[in-house]
Protein backbone atom coordinates (compact mmCIF):
# COMPACT_ATOMS: atom_id res chain seq x y z
CA UNK A 1 0.00 0.00 0.00
CA UNK A 2 1.12 3.65 -0.49
CA UNK A 3 2.05 5.93 2.36
CA UNK A 4 0.46 9.06 3.02
CA UNK A 5 1.91 12.35 3.45
CA UNK A 6 0.64 15.37 5.70
CA UNK A 7 1.94 19.54 5.01
CA UNK A 8 1.28 21.44 8.28
CA UNK A 9 1.13 18.43 10.23
CA UNK A 10 1.98 19.55 13.62
CA UNK A 11 -0.83 22.35 13.70
CA UNK A 12 -4.45 21.95 15.24
CA UNK A 13 -6.03 20.08 12.35
CA UNK A 14 -2.99 18.28 11.36
CA UNK A 15 -1.77 16.77 14.78
CA UNK A 16 -4.73 15.00 14.92
CA UNK A 17 -5.38 13.40 11.36
CA UNK A 18 -1.51 12.45 11.67
CA UNK A 19 -2.67 10.85 15.25
CA UNK A 20 -5.28 8.96 13.80
CA UNK A 21 -4.01 7.79 10.60
CA UNK A 22 -0.70 6.94 11.93
CA UNK A 23 -2.79 4.24 14.25
CA UNK A 24 -4.94 3.06 11.13
CA UNK A 25 -1.62 2.44 9.40
CA UNK A 26 1.17 2.51 11.14
CA UNK A 27 3.62 5.14 11.44
CA UNK A 28 6.67 4.37 9.10
CA UNK A 29 3.88 4.76 6.88
CA UNK A 30 2.66 8.53 7.80
CA UNK A 31 5.18 10.84 6.44
CA UNK A 32 4.92 14.55 8.33
CA UNK A 33 6.00 17.78 7.47
CA UNK A 34 5.94 21.03 8.66
CA UNK A 35 7.67 24.28 8.24
CA UNK A 36 8.11 24.17 12.24
CA UNK A 37 9.37 21.04 14.63
CA UNK A 38 9.28 22.63 18.24
CA UNK A 39 5.72 21.38 19.14
CA UNK A 40 4.04 17.99 19.14
CA UNK A 41 7.53 16.55 19.43
CA UNK A 42 5.86 13.17 20.42
CA UNK A 43 4.46 13.36 16.44
CA UNK A 44 8.04 14.72 15.05
CA UNK A 45 10.01 11.50 16.83
CA UNK A 46 8.02 8.89 16.42
CA UNK A 47 7.82 8.60 12.59
CA UNK A 48 9.19 9.90 9.65
CA UNK A 49 9.00 13.61 9.61
CA UNK A 50 10.36 16.55 7.40
CA UNK A 51 11.14 20.22 8.19
CA UNK A 52 10.77 22.87 5.09
CA UNK A 53 8.17 25.19 3.76
CA UNK A 54 5.69 24.01 1.55
CA UNK A 55 6.37 26.01 -1.67
CA UNK A 56 9.59 24.00 -1.86
CA UNK A 57 7.97 21.89 -4.92
CA UNK A 58 11.98 20.15 -5.02
CA UNK A 59 11.74 18.95 -1.69
CA UNK A 60 8.31 17.60 -2.01
CA UNK A 61 8.99 15.82 -5.11
CA UNK A 62 11.71 13.98 -3.33
CA UNK A 63 9.90 12.68 -0.21
CA UNK A 64 6.74 11.81 -2.17
CA UNK A 65 9.08 10.04 -4.32
CA UNK A 66 10.98 7.77 -1.63
CA UNK A 67 8.19 7.42 0.57
CA UNK A 68 5.80 6.09 -2.63
CA UNK A 69 2.98 8.19 -1.56
CA UNK A 70 -0.78 8.13 -2.71
CA UNK A 71 -2.33 10.39 -0.93
CA UNK A 72 -1.33 13.89 0.48
CA UNK A 73 -3.19 15.75 3.02
CA UNK A 74 -2.66 19.31 2.41
CA UNK A 75 -3.23 21.50 5.87
CA UNK A 76 -0.71 24.22 5.58
CA UNK A 77 -2.01 27.70 5.27
CA UNK A 78 -2.70 30.57 7.15
CA UNK A 79 -6.17 31.07 8.89
CA UNK A 80 -8.50 33.74 8.80
CA UNK A 81 -7.47 36.64 11.30
CA UNK A 82 -3.88 36.28 10.91
CA UNK A 83 -4.18 36.19 7.00
CA UNK A 84 -6.17 39.81 7.60
CA UNK A 85 -3.12 40.63 9.28
CA UNK A 86 -0.79 39.41 6.75
CA UNK A 87 -2.35 39.23 3.04
CA UNK A 88 0.24 39.20 0.98
CA UNK A 89 1.96 36.43 3.08
CA UNK A 90 -1.73 34.62 3.15
CA UNK A 91 -1.98 34.75 -0.73
CA UNK A 92 1.64 33.25 -1.36
CA UNK A 93 1.02 30.51 1.23
CA UNK A 94 -2.43 29.53 0.83
CA UNK A 95 -2.46 29.49 -2.81
CA UNK A 96 1.11 29.02 -3.96
CA UNK A 97 1.48 26.30 -0.88
CA UNK A 98 -1.68 24.51 -2.60
CA UNK A 99 -0.20 25.23 -6.27
CA UNK A 100 3.12 23.19 -5.50
CA UNK A 101 1.30 20.52 -3.60
CA UNK A 102 -1.22 19.76 -6.55
CA UNK A 103 1.72 20.06 -9.37
CA UNK A 104 3.77 17.14 -7.34
CA UNK A 105 0.24 15.57 -7.11
CA UNK A 106 -0.12 15.56 -10.82
CA UNK A 107 3.96 14.48 -11.48
CA UNK A 108 3.70 11.63 -9.03
CA UNK A 109 0.06 10.19 -9.49
CA UNK A 110 -1.11 11.53 -5.91
CA UNK A 111 -4.24 12.28 -4.27
CA UNK A 112 -5.27 15.52 -2.56
CA UNK A 113 -7.12 16.26 0.46
CA UNK A 114 -7.52 20.20 0.97
CA UNK A 115 -9.69 21.90 3.55
CA UNK A 116 -11.62 24.92 2.53
CA UNK A 117 -13.86 26.53 5.22
CA UNK A 118 -16.67 28.60 6.41
CA UNK A 119 -14.38 31.16 4.91
CA UNK A 120 -15.00 30.75 1.23
CA UNK A 121 -19.06 31.98 2.05
CA UNK A 122 -18.94 35.96 2.37
CA UNK A 123 -21.82 38.48 3.13
CA UNK A 124 -23.91 38.19 0.26
CA UNK A 125 -23.87 34.42 0.32
CA UNK A 126 -27.11 33.23 2.26
CA UNK A 127 -26.65 32.77 5.83
CA UNK A 128 -28.72 30.46 7.05
CA UNK A 129 -28.83 27.05 5.70
CA UNK A 130 -25.84 28.21 3.38
CA UNK A 131 -26.40 25.56 0.53
CA UNK A 132 -23.46 23.91 -0.85
CA UNK A 133 -23.70 25.68 -4.63
CA UNK A 134 -24.42 28.96 -3.70
CA UNK A 135 -23.02 32.83 -3.88
CA UNK A 136 -19.02 33.16 -2.71
CA UNK A 137 -17.89 36.45 -2.96
CA UNK A 138 -15.94 36.59 0.60
CA UNK A 139 -14.40 39.77 1.54
CA UNK A 140 -11.42 38.34 3.73
CA UNK A 141 -8.52 37.36 2.67
CA UNK A 142 -8.64 34.08 3.82
CA UNK A 143 -11.64 33.70 2.08
CA UNK A 144 -10.29 34.74 -1.41
CA UNK A 145 -7.57 31.81 -1.31
CA UNK A 146 -9.98 29.32 0.10
CA UNK A 147 -12.83 29.97 -2.90
CA UNK A 148 -9.44 30.24 -5.35
CA UNK A 149 -8.46 27.09 -3.82
CA UNK A 150 -11.46 25.25 -4.83
CA UNK A 151 -11.46 26.13 -7.89
CA UNK A 152 -7.52 25.25 -8.20
CA UNK A 153 -8.39 21.70 -6.80
CA UNK A 154 -11.50 21.27 -9.17
CA UNK A 155 -8.98 22.38 -12.17
CA UNK A 156 -6.70 19.91 -11.30
CA UNK A 157 -9.14 17.00 -10.95
CA UNK A 158 -11.12 18.20 -14.69
CA UNK A 159 -7.94 18.54 -16.78
CA UNK A 160 -5.43 16.30 -15.53
CA UNK A 161 -7.44 13.54 -13.54
CA UNK A 162 -5.86 14.70 -10.10
CA UNK A 163 -7.65 12.81 -7.36
CA UNK A 164 -8.69 16.57 -5.46
CA UNK A 165 -11.51 16.57 -2.45
CA UNK A 166 -11.99 19.01 0.30
CA UNK A 167 -14.14 19.77 2.95
CA UNK A 168 -15.75 23.29 3.54
CA UNK A 169 -14.94 22.71 7.58
CA UNK A 170 -16.42 24.93 10.24
CA UNK A 171 -14.29 26.10 13.69
CA UNK A 172 -12.75 23.52 14.94
CA UNK A 173 -12.84 22.94 18.63
CA UNK A 174 -9.86 20.25 19.89
CA UNK A 175 -7.90 19.75 23.10
CA UNK A 176 -4.55 18.56 21.94
CA UNK A 177 -3.13 21.87 19.85
CA UNK A 178 -3.98 25.40 20.72
CA UNK A 179 -5.69 26.86 17.06
CA UNK A 180 -3.87 28.83 14.87
CA UNK A 181 -4.92 32.27 14.11
CA UNK A 182 -8.83 32.31 13.61
CA UNK A 183 -12.12 33.86 13.67
CA UNK A 184 -13.25 30.71 15.54
CA UNK A 185 -10.75 30.32 18.16
CA UNK A 186 -12.85 31.83 21.04
CA UNK A 187 -14.87 28.59 21.16
CA UNK A 188 -11.42 26.91 22.24
CA UNK A 189 -9.96 29.02 24.38
CA UNK A 190 -12.90 29.48 26.17
CA UNK A 191 -12.96 26.09 27.31
CA UNK A 192 -9.30 26.87 28.96
CA UNK A 193 -10.20 30.13 31.05
CA UNK A 194 -13.21 28.47 32.21
CA UNK A 195 -10.91 25.74 33.97
CA UNK A 196 -7.73 28.38 34.52
CA UNK A 197 -9.61 31.36 35.56
CA UNK A 198 -13.28 30.68 35.68
CA UNK A 199 -13.97 33.47 33.00
CA UNK A 200 -13.48 34.35 29.56
CA UNK A 201 -13.55 37.88 27.99
CA UNK A 202 -14.90 36.97 24.31
CA UNK A 203 -13.94 38.62 21.22
CA UNK A 204 -16.85 38.10 19.39
CA UNK A 205 -20.57 39.98 20.26
CA UNK A 206 -22.65 37.40 22.17
CA UNK A 207 -24.91 36.66 20.16
CA UNK A 208 -22.74 35.42 16.74
CA UNK A 209 -23.83 32.40 15.16
CA UNK A 210 -21.46 30.29 13.42
CA UNK A 211 -20.83 26.53 12.53
CA UNK A 212 -18.64 24.65 14.37
CA UNK A 213 -17.18 20.90 14.48
CA UNK A 214 -15.43 18.76 17.60
CA UNK A 215 -12.16 17.46 15.94
CA UNK A 216 -12.91 13.49 16.44
CA UNK A 217 -16.21 14.57 13.89
CA UNK A 218 -13.68 16.73 11.73
CA UNK A 219 -10.88 14.15 11.51
CA UNK A 220 -13.46 11.58 10.54
CA UNK A 221 -14.79 13.63 7.99
CA UNK A 222 -11.27 13.79 6.06
CA UNK A 223 -10.34 10.63 5.98
CA UNK A 224 -14.72 9.07 5.04
CA UNK A 225 -13.81 11.54 2.35
CA UNK A 226 -10.57 10.66 1.10
CA UNK A 227 -11.96 6.59 1.38
CA UNK A 228 -15.21 7.48 -0.52
CA UNK A 229 -16.27 5.74 -4.08
CA UNK A 230 -15.05 7.77 -6.28
CA UNK A 231 -17.91 7.21 -8.84
CA UNK A 232 -20.55 8.68 -6.17
CA UNK A 233 -18.61 12.05 -5.76
CA UNK A 234 -20.71 14.64 -7.19
CA UNK A 235 -19.07 17.08 -5.71
CA UNK A 236 -15.19 17.43 -5.33
CA UNK A 237 -14.09 20.83 -3.85
CA UNK A 238 -15.71 20.87 -1.78
CA UNK A 239 -18.14 20.07 0.84
CA UNK A 240 -19.66 21.55 3.04
CA UNK A 241 -19.77 20.06 6.53
CA UNK A 242 -21.27 20.91 9.90
CA UNK A 243 -21.76 19.61 13.70
CA UNK A 244 -23.40 22.08 15.52
CA UNK A 245 -23.99 26.61 15.21
CA UNK A 246 -23.81 28.41 18.33
CA UNK A 247 -22.89 31.40 19.65
CA UNK A 248 -20.68 32.64 22.40
CA UNK A 249 -23.59 33.28 24.69
CA UNK A 250 -25.07 29.69 24.60
CA UNK A 251 -21.76 28.13 24.39
CA UNK A 252 -20.98 29.70 27.93
CA UNK A 253 -24.70 28.70 29.04
CA UNK A 254 -23.34 24.85 28.45
CA UNK A 255 -20.41 25.25 30.14
CA UNK A 256 -21.83 27.13 33.42
CA UNK A 257 -24.01 23.50 33.36
CA UNK A 258 -20.70 21.51 34.32
CA UNK A 259 -19.15 24.60 35.94
CA UNK A 260 -21.85 26.89 37.61
CA UNK A 261 -19.43 29.66 38.63
CA UNK A 262 -18.11 30.30 34.87
CA UNK A 263 -18.89 34.05 33.78
CA UNK A 264 -18.47 35.42 30.36
CA UNK A 265 -18.18 38.86 29.14
CA UNK A 266 -16.77 40.45 26.14
CA UNK A 267 -14.44 43.25 24.17
CA UNK A 268 -14.96 43.13 20.80
CA UNK A 269 -12.25 42.67 18.08
CA UNK A 270 -13.28 44.58 14.84
CA UNK A 271 -11.42 42.97 12.44
CA UNK A 272 -12.49 39.19 13.72
CA UNK A 273 -16.52 40.53 14.10
CA UNK A 274 -16.29 41.74 10.85
CA UNK A 275 -14.95 38.64 9.91
CA UNK A 276 -17.36 36.72 11.90
CA UNK A 277 -20.24 38.61 10.36
CA UNK A 278 -19.71 37.60 6.87
CA UNK A 279 -19.82 34.20 7.28
CA UNK A 280 -22.69 31.97 7.77
CA UNK A 281 -24.84 31.15 10.58
CA UNK A 282 -25.40 27.84 10.03
CA UNK A 283 -25.17 25.61 6.77
CA UNK A 284 -26.55 22.61 5.57
CA UNK A 285 -24.31 19.40 4.29
CA UNK A 286 -26.83 17.31 2.21
CA UNK A 287 -24.20 16.78 0.09
CA UNK A 288 -22.21 15.47 1.93
CA UNK A 289 -24.17 13.05 3.99
CA UNK A 290 -25.98 11.58 0.47
CA UNK A 291 -22.56 11.08 -1.65
CA UNK A 292 -20.11 9.94 1.04
CA UNK A 293 -22.41 9.20 4.12
CA UNK A 294 -21.24 12.31 6.54
CA UNK A 295 -22.88 12.17 9.76
CA UNK A 296 -21.40 13.96 12.85
CA UNK A 297 -21.55 12.16 15.90
CA UNK A 298 -20.85 15.57 18.72
CA UNK A 299 -23.21 18.23 19.67
CA UNK A 300 -22.46 21.24 21.82
CA UNK A 301 -23.39 19.55 25.05
CA UNK A 302 -21.17 16.53 24.10
CA UNK A 303 -18.52 18.34 23.08
CA UNK A 304 -18.16 20.47 26.35
CA UNK A 305 -18.65 17.50 28.82
CA UNK A 306 -15.06 16.09 26.96
CA UNK A 307 -13.30 19.13 26.64
CA UNK A 308 -13.82 20.25 30.07
CA UNK A 309 -13.10 16.13 31.02
CA UNK A 310 -9.86 16.02 29.20
CA UNK A 311 -8.27 19.76 29.49
CA UNK A 312 -9.15 19.37 33.11
CA UNK A 313 -7.17 16.39 33.56
CA UNK A 314 -4.54 17.94 31.55
CA UNK A 315 -4.34 21.28 33.23
CA UNK A 316 -4.12 18.83 36.53
P1 LIG B 1 -2.77 25.65 12.07
O1 LIG B 1 -2.36 27.06 11.94
O2 LIG B 1 -3.02 25.10 13.40
O3 LIG B 1 -1.70 24.70 11.36
C1 LIG B 1 -1.10 25.03 10.13
C2 LIG B 1 0.27 24.40 10.09
O4 LIG B 1 0.89 24.79 8.86
C3 LIG B 1 1.18 24.87 11.23
O5 LIG B 1 1.69 23.76 11.94
C4 LIG B 1 2.28 25.66 10.53
O6 LIG B 1 3.55 25.52 11.15
C5 LIG B 1 2.26 25.04 9.13
N1 LIG B 1 2.80 25.95 8.14
C6 LIG B 1 2.66 27.30 8.09
N2 LIG B 1 3.36 27.79 7.07
C7 LIG B 1 3.95 26.76 6.44
C8 LIG B 1 4.81 26.64 5.31
N3 LIG B 1 5.21 27.72 4.62
N4 LIG B 1 5.21 25.41 4.95
C9 LIG B 1 4.84 24.31 5.66
N5 LIG B 1 4.03 24.36 6.74
C10 LIG B 1 3.60 25.58 7.12
O7 LIG B 1 -4.05 25.46 11.13
P2 LIG B 1 -5.16 24.31 11.22
O8 LIG B 1 -6.24 24.82 12.06
O9 LIG B 1 -4.54 23.02 11.52
O10 LIG B 1 -5.69 24.36 9.71
C11 LIG B 1 -5.32 23.38 8.75
C12 LIG B 1 -6.14 23.62 7.51
O11 LIG B 1 -7.53 23.49 7.84
C13 LIG B 1 -6.01 25.01 6.88
O12 LIG B 1 -6.12 24.90 5.48
C14 LIG B 1 -7.20 25.75 7.42
O13 LIG B 1 -7.60 26.80 6.57
C15 LIG B 1 -8.24 24.64 7.44
N6 LIG B 1 -9.34 24.90 8.35
C16 LIG B 1 -9.12 24.94 9.69
C17 LIG B 1 -10.18 25.22 10.54
C18 LIG B 1 -10.00 25.31 12.02
O14 LIG B 1 -10.95 25.71 12.73
N7 LIG B 1 -8.85 24.95 12.56
C19 LIG B 1 -11.45 25.45 10.00
C20 LIG B 1 -11.62 25.43 8.63
C21 LIG B 1 -10.55 25.13 7.80
C1 LIG C 1 -10.75 30.43 11.11
O1 LIG C 1 -11.47 30.96 12.00
O2 LIG C 1 -10.00 31.06 10.37
C2 LIG C 1 -10.88 28.95 10.93
C3 LIG C 1 -11.91 28.65 9.90
C4 LIG C 1 -13.32 28.56 10.29
O3 LIG C 1 -11.59 28.49 8.76
N1 LIG C 1 -11.17 28.34 12.19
Amino acid sequence: MKGILITGALGQLGSEIATELRRQHGSDRVVLTDVRDHINRDLVEEGPFYKFDVRDGKTLAEIVEKHRIGTIYHLAALLSATAEDRPQEAWDLNLNGLLTVLEVARERGAAVFTPSSIGAFGPTTPRDWTPQDTLQRPTSMYGVTKVAGELLCDYYHFKYGVDTRGLRYPGLISSKTPPGGGTTDYAVDIYYQALQTGRYRCFLKGDTYLDMMYMPDAVRAAISLMEADPSRLRHRNAFNVTAMSFCPEEQAAYIRACLPQFEIDYDVDPVRQAIANSWPNNMEDYAARVEWGWKPEYDLEATTRDMLRVLSQRLE
